[in-house]
């Protein structure tokens, strides 16, 4: 693992809330698309690129789009499954993914549920990506879903999709790979024989899972700190979570090389990226 640049922020609010780390029994963590940036995943903000450079996320990321051009939408998400697939966790996943296996060895100190129950790391993203899990995270939450789960548009039967091999000679991610996608059209559901696939993620418009919502408020109503890392906070309503843990009076730390609509409201800002300060926090 190559050597992480210790982060530019100030080294007394970095002890600070590596206090805090080091201190917390209930913790929550919640990442958006810059936890993966630095595996190479672009985020929102980023600008698209290749063919879908006239669009911007937010666009495609709709059932309007999807049922507009089925094609144009399931070659996005094929694209983007790829990429990630072949793309790795960073350091700051896998920080993650140690300060939780650190907590599951804390002894449960039999806190009833009232207390806020037993300890451990709860994860909860609005990231669409495996990266978490692949660096050993149990992730509680996908509030938006996840590009390797497909269901049918008619009867929500789930089905399983074959996103290829990635071509040894076609870089996931690529433009070559962006044209390959092109020529894939939503599989019709094996079930119904009626509906077309469509991916298993929360477009613009949708509700979020009831389930993965819950658990995430709940988990945070309950926490006794929160790292919030790499999201903008624009998109609602998962951008009001961090809300929930300052209600319950916890310490809510923002870890964002950049300001965000977040940041007046949380209580530590630390201003480097996820790959450089997770490990200065956990390790
Ligand atoms: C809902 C899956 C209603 C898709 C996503 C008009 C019409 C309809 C709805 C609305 C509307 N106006 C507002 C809304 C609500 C809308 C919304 O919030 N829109 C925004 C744009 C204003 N929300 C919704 O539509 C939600 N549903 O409201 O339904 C309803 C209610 C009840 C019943 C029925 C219906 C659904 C929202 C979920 C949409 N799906 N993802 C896909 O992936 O294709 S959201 C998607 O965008 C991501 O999942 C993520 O949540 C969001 C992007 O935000 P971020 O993760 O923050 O990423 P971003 O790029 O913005 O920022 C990256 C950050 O990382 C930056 O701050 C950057 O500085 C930082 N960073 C960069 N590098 C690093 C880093 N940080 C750390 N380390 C680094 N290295
Ligand atoms: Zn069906």
């Amino acid at each position: 693992m190559s050597e992480i640049p210790t982060p530019a922020v100030d080294p007394g609010l970095l002890a600070e809330v590596r206090e805090l780390v080091a201190a917390a029994r209930r913790p929550v963590v919640l990442s958006g698309a810059g936890m993966s940036a630095e595996s190479g995943i672009p985020t929102f903000r980023d600008a698209q690129t290749g063919l879908w450079e006239r669009f911007s996320a937010e666009q495609l990321a709709t059932e309007e789009a999807f049922l507009a051009d089925p094609k144009l939408v399931w070659s996005w998400y094929r694209w983007r499954a790829r990429m990630v697939r072949a793309r790795q966790p960073n350091p700051g996943h896998e920080a993650v993914a140690r300060w939780q296996q650190r907590l599951d060895s804390v002894p449960d100190d039999g806190s009833s549920p009232e207390a806020g129950g037993a300890p451990g790391l709860v994860v909860a993203t609005q990231n669409v990506d495996d990266l978490h899990e692949r660096a050993g995270t149990r992730v509680l939450s996908h509030l938006h879903g996840s590009l390797f789960e497909f269901r049918c548009v008619l009867c929500s039967t789930p089905a399983d999709v074959d996103l290829g091999e990635l071509d040894q000679g076609v870089e996931a991610g690529s433009e070559e790979d962006l044209e390959a996608q092109r020529l894939h059209t939503p599989p019709r559901c094996e079930v119904c024989g009626e509906g077309r696939l469509r991916p298993g993620i929360v477009w613009f418009g949708e509700m979020l899972p009831p389930a993965a919502w819950d658990r995430a408020y709940d988990a945070l109503e309950r926490c006794d700190l929160c790292v919030v890392v790499g999201t903008s906070g624009l998109v609602q309503p998962a951008a009001s979570l961090p809300l929930v843990a300052l209600g319950a009076g916890a310490p809510v730390v923002e870890v964002n090389p950049d300001q965000t609509e977040l940041t007046d409201a949380v209580t530590h800002v630390l201003r480097g990226t996820a790959g450089q300060v997770l490990p200065a926090l956990v390790d």
